[in-house]
């Protein structure tokens, strides 16, 4: 066993009750599905039910078919889920669960399969007594999808029969369910196949690795769970990549771990369940001076937090200054250390399946449910205590990393405070920076621009009303290896600190930032993807709110000229020069002597500002944090310790970091 698992012991636990207990114990049947509404409401506003039509609405379909397997297996009755992107981008969902039931529905005298599929809320967890814990839309799911789709066939294995029903065009019944082959008596389960429709969404086409990322989640989330995705459109994907985890969280940790060096080999996990409540939390502490804490209930990440991560980080700070001070490693004198000095290099994944959870905040992104902080604290502060004591070595290298991130926050407290009074007063920060006449942080934007050459002619080109240009020197630090208090020993990143005008750390305040817009502009090689990613780098550590709230943006200045005649045209990339040769005319395309550009530096004011930074004319590309697991990893491969997949990055994408959608 390669982790440690303690199961709390004074919790009331009742280590023989399993959630499917709980399940089975109630009964419901079809009756308790109720009729609310038609499915024409999804079409006409898909938004509501699904977020967006864009590339992310298409893959929600995805999620909303595999919740109805998950909740199975959740139950206790499937296995084996299996996902396939088909040829045709439609998607199937098979599972081995009970088979969603085909008897008459006696409310809609149809299927149950079909009142599922057609009738807006009705599943199981609106009729009360289903005991649901996935995500999603909460059992009108399936008739979301159907109402989104082109057309949707379900295939119910069940009492030795194949039960078969199709709908086409946005839900509507083309049969009623009809067997239409026979079967092993003990197989069951259910497959769904749907196809999106083309008038709803913007995109048609699925991303296996969007599908990817979050099927090995659901595998890490759910131990036991076999799941497997196949791509059918790649002639030599023939087996699929299969995800079954059975130490589940703890191998979440150990994944997210891989490439960083751990500083106690066992991955800590312990659990505990409450009146049907079940909580657990693994962990481990690496080197490295980033927290990585993910929090998920029912399979769904609570980015915001709330009580179950309360819970736990309160227990943390607590256990281990009780365990410093019992053991004379804190003295009397010092200052207890504080949850951040306890995060730093933690990966903490923490889960909850909750009956009835209360989603609370804008996005719906924070547990509200009370008594799980009671149940988090219990169990972690017991389990943990336990293994601090049991594993002497182990606790004294967890104290000894703590103490000394308090005393580097206290370095950085000090680094802090003079940067703030010396930067903006001296004449080297404003030599720097030139900043725009206007105050108004609203049509303000910040050019960070690659060496002084270029920005020179961004302080030439640019529209000086709104339109700062701060020039880098030299490489920035790269601070995926550095704490706060190194960072702030850097002069590019000070400069960029003073800025920005928002402070950092404990100081960090989103409301005094004093641009609108921050655009790296880097060059179009090597070096210029390099000195991007350490910039995405440093936002993404210590601005996070300024990437998280859309202020950050690439430049895209152009790769290509292409003169004729009096015309001057600038292209983005290869692509777009093919796509502009032939659009001319045979003669004039023969005439064209076409350039390459070679670095903003390279283009005079003119062409800069044509080119790069003119508002009416300019490509900028928005950096967005869409997935912060995700984009951890993708930080993980360009920052971390291992080098050879960061130079393989970079020669791959010398010439635009286009695919770092952060
Ligand atoms: C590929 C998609 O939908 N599986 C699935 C769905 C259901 C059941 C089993 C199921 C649930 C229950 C009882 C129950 C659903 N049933 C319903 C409803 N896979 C997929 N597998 N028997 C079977 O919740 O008690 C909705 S989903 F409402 F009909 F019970």
């Amino acid at each position: 066993m390669f982790f440690i698992k303690y199961v709390a012991i004074n919790t009331k636990l009742r280590k023989d009750v399993k959630m499917e207990d709980n399940i089975k114990q109630e009964h419901y049947d079809a009756s308790d599905i109720q009729v609310l509404e038609g499915l024409e409401a999804v079409r006409k506003r898909p938004g509501m039910y699904i977020g967006t039509t864009d590339i992310k609405g298409l893959h929600h379909l995805v999620w909303e078919i595999v919740d109805n397997s998950i909740d199975e297996a959740l139950a206790g009755y499937c296995k084996n889920i299996e996902v396939i992107i088909n040829k045709d981008n439609s998607i199937t969902v098979k599972d081995d669960g009970r088979g969603i039931p085909v008897d008459i529905h006696p409310k809609t005298k149809k299927s149950t399969v079909e009142t599922v599929y057609t009738v807006l809320h009705a599943g199981g967890k609106f009729g009360g007594g289903g005991y649901k814990v996935s995500g999603g839309l909460h059992g009108v799911g399936a008739s979301v999808v159907n109402a989104l789709s082109k057309w949707v066939e379900v295939k119910v294995y069940k009492n030795g029969n194949v039960y078969f029903i199709r709908f086409e065009n946005g839900g509507h019944t083309i049969e009623p369910l009809k067997i239409i082959d026979n079967c092993e008596l003990n197989r069951t389960g259910t497959v769904v196949t749907f196809k999106p429709d083309p008038n709803i969404f913007d995109s048609e086409i699925y991303d296996y690795e969007t599908l990817k990322v979050r099927i090995r989640e659901l595998a890490f989330l759910n131990k036991g769970l076999s799941l497997t995705l196949r791509d059918d459109r790649d002639e030599e994907d023939t087996t699929g990549e299969h995800f079954l985890y059975e130490g589940g969280i703890s191998e979440y940790v150990r994944f997210i771990n891989k490439s960083k060096t751990v500083i106690h080999d066992n991955i800590i996990h312990l659990e505990g369940e409450e009146d049907g409540i079940f909580f657990e939390v693994a962990m481990q502490y690496n080197s490295g001076y980033n927290e990585n804490i993910y929090s998920f209930v029912n399979n769904i990440n609570t980015h915001d937090g709330g009580t179950h991560e309360e819970g736990v980080k309160r227990a943390l700070t607590r256990v281990i200054n009780n365990y410093a001070r019992k053991n004379n490693i804190l003295k009397e004198k010092d200052d207890s250390l504080t949850g951040d000095d306890v995060k730093e290099g933690l990966t903490m994944i923490i889960s909850c399946k909750h009956p009835n959870p209360q989603f609370e905040g804008q996005t719906k992104g924070r547990l509200g449910n009370s008594e799980v902080r009671k149940l988090a604290d219990n169990v972690f502060s017991q389990g943990f205590d336990r293994f601090l004591m049991e594993n002497p070595e182990y606790a004294k290298i967890i104290v000894n990393k703590a103490m000394l991130a308090c005393r580097a926050r206290n370095a950085a407290k000090k680094a802090r405070e003079i940067t703030r009074k010396s930067d903006l007063a001296t004449s080297n920060f404003f030599g720097k920076l030139s900043d725009c006449k206007s105050k108004d942080p609203k049509i303000s934007e910040i050019f960070i621009v690659e060496g002084d050459s270029a920005g020179g002619s961004a302080k030439k080109g640019r529209d000086s009303m709104t339109q700062a240009i701060l020039p880098l020197r030299g490489k920035i630090l790269n601070v995926e290896k550095a704490r706060l208090d190194k960072a702030l020993s850097n002069e590019e990143i000070r400069s960029i600190i003073t800025a920005f005008g928002t402070g950092i750390g404990e100081d960090f305040d989103l409301s005094k930032l004093r641009y609108n817009k921050i655009i790296i502009m880097t060059d179009a090689d090597v070096d210029g993807s390099h000195i991007r990613v350490l910039l995405l780098t440093l936002f993404y550590r210590f601005f996070k709110p300024i990437v998280e709230n859309g202020h950050v943006y690439a430049a895209q200045p152009p790769l290509f000229r292409i003169m004729h005649g009096k015309t001057r045209k600038y292209v983005l990339d290869e692509a777009e020069k093919e796509e502009y040769l032939s659009s001319l005319p045979e003669n004039v395309r023969a005439r064209a002597e076409i350039a390459r550009m070679k670095g903003l530096g390279e283009m005079d004011a003119d062409e800069l500002n044509e080119t790069t930074m003119d508002i009416e004319k300019r490509t900028l590309r928005r950096i967005s944090v869409s997935d912060c697991v995700a984009a951890d990893a993708i930080f993980e491969k360009l920052m971390g310790d291992d080098v050879e997949p960061r130079r393989n990055f970079i020669e791959e994408n010398a010439r635009f970091v286009k695919n770092l959608d952060i």
